[in-house]
C-alpha cells in the first residue's frame, strides 16, 4: 500500500466494562472483520495522571470526574489501527457516544446503554491520533506489516 493512499493510524481503547464483562474478542473482531490492521496491542492498568492527559480535552466538563475514576478503575486493553480512512471507519464501527443513541450494528449499540460505560474509545482526528498513539506506545512497538490478502479489501478506498 502507498503513502499517497492516506493510510491512517487510530487509537483504540476497550475501557474497563469492556475488559470485566469479557467483551474484549468479540469487539476487536468488529475492527478485524471491517479490514483494519492491529497494529499495536496491550493490556495496561492507566494511571490517574496518564488518565488526565487522555482526557485534557474534557477538564472541567461536569462528567470528567466520573470519567477518569471509570477509565482508572480496571485494565484496558490500548490498540493501534491502520489502514485507509482507519478514524473515521473505527468511529463508525463504535457508534454515537452513548449506548442508548447508538445505531444497532454498531459496538456501542450493541452492547450498552450507558453514557459513560461505553466500552470503546477511539481517536476523533489525526491530530489526536498521533498524539494519543504517543501516550502509551514507542515506535518500536508498532509493527507495520501487510496481512495477506490485502489487496482485495483495500482496494480503491479511495478515487
Ligand atoms: P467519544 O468517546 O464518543 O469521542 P467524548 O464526547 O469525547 O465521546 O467523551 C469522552 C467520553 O466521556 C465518552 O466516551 C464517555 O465515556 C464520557 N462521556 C461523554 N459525555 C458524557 C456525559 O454527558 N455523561 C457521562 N459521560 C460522558
Ligand atoms: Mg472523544
Amino acid at each position: 500500500m502507498s503513502e499517497e493512499r492516506k493510510m491512517e493510524r487510530t487509537l483504540i481503547i476497550l475501557k474497563p466494562d469492556a475488559i470485566q464483562r469479557r467483551l474484549v474478542g468479540r469487539i476487536v473482531q468488529r475492527f478485524e472483520d471491517k479490514g483494519l490492521v492491529i497494529v499495536g496491542m496491550k493490556l495496561v492498568q492507566m494511571s490517574r495522571e496518564l488518565a488526565e492527559r487522555q482526557y485534557a480535552p474534557h477538564k472541567g466538563k461536569p462528567f470528567y470526574p466520573g470519567l477518569i475514576d471509570y477509565i482508572t478503575s480496571g485494565p484496558v486493553v490500548v490498540m493501534v489501527l491502520q489502514g485507509e480512512r482507519c478514524i473515521e471507519i473505527a468511529r463508525t464501527l463504535m457508534g454515537k457516544t452513548f449506548g442508548y443513541e447508538a445505531q444497532p450494528g454498531t459496538i456501542r449499540g450493541d452492547f450498552g446503554v450507558s453514557q459513560t460505560y461505553n466500552l470503546v474509545h477511539g481517536s476523533d482526528s489525526p491530530e489526536t491520533a498521533d498524539m494519543e498513539v504517543a501516550l502509551y506506545f514507542t515506535r518500536e512497538e508498532l509493527l507495520d506489516y501487510t496481512p495477506a490478502g490485502s489487496e482485495w479489501v483495500f482496494k480503491a478506498v479511495e478515487g
